[in-house]
């Protein structure tokens, strides 16, 4: 029986990337005098690549290879993101990171009905923390058993280890538990931790691979705990 649902953050609790990741990147760049600029079809690329410090390690590897060879280069990545990272609270902290349709109700619904919560993101925990408390108030990130997020795990999604750190510290087993993900990425960092997983479609997401979701859906504002918990998809019927 399902005893807890794990959600991602980035994509399923809300689109925080479009209007809240990539400014607060371009923020960044800007205040440290850098004239890079993540239009909204690069940064749509460079979701592949999860984890902020690691996009940015990336994209300067790639696109400028004389700074990625700086003796201060690990240090220019470190700050780039604390600086990010500034820029995205000031964003959720202003209200304007806004929960998906549906996601508010579910939390609801899933704590009315005893079941665990917990979190299994690549984003950093401030972040997760800053959104959870604008859009649910003050006690929200009390109702999450547990967060895993961030670099707490060394290898980021799609690989399983921020869900097996979770899966952990929750104490159950994968068959307990439901994930929730809107992502390639994300799915495949659930299956192969052994979840099930539910994917809510987003905004950079639409036409990625969901092969082995539990059900596939364009977002949540229709669905009750029981059908996402019981209902199996069409596409494991086939
Ligand atoms: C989202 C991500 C994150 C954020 C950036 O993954 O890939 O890296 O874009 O966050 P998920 P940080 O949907 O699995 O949470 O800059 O804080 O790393
Ligand atoms: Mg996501």
């Amino acid at each position: 029986t399902l005893q807890a649902l794990i959600f991602d953050v980035d994509g399923t609790l809300a689109e925080t990337e479009r209007d809240g990741h990539r400014p607060a990147f371009n923020a960044a760049f800007r205040d440290c005098g850098l004239a890079w600029h993540w239009d909204e079809q690069r940064y749509g690329a460079l979701l592949a690549i999860t984890g902020g410090k690691e996009r940015i390690r990336h994209y300067a590897t790639h696109y400028a290879p004389a700074i990625a060879a700086r003796p201060d280069f690990d240090a220019l990545v470190g700050q780039l993101h604390r600086i990010k990272t500034a820029h995205y609270l000031r964003l959720a902290d202003q209200g304007q990171l806004p929960l998906r349709p549906g996601i508010a109700r579910l939390i609801g619904e899933a704590r009315q009905a005893g079941l665990r919560l917990a979190i299994a993101t690549t984003t950093t925990p401030e972040n997760v923390d800053a959104l959870l408390r604008a859009n649910l108030g003050p006690d929200a990130p009390g109702w999450f058993d547990v967060i895993g997020a961030g670099d707490i795990v060394p290898a980021k999604k799609p690989a399983p280890d921020i869900y097996q750190w979770v899966l952990d510290r929750l104490a159950l087993p994968p068959s307990a538990c439901l994930a929730i993900e809107d992502s390639e990425i994300g799915l495949k960092s659930a299956l192969a931790a052994g979840l099930r997983c539910v994917v809510t479609v987003s905004e950079y997401t639409r036409g990625q691979d969901f092969r082995g979701a539990w059900q596939v859906l364009q977002g949540l504002a229709g669905s009750s705990l029981a059908e996402l918990g019981l209902r199996s998809s069409a596409g494991d019927c086939d």
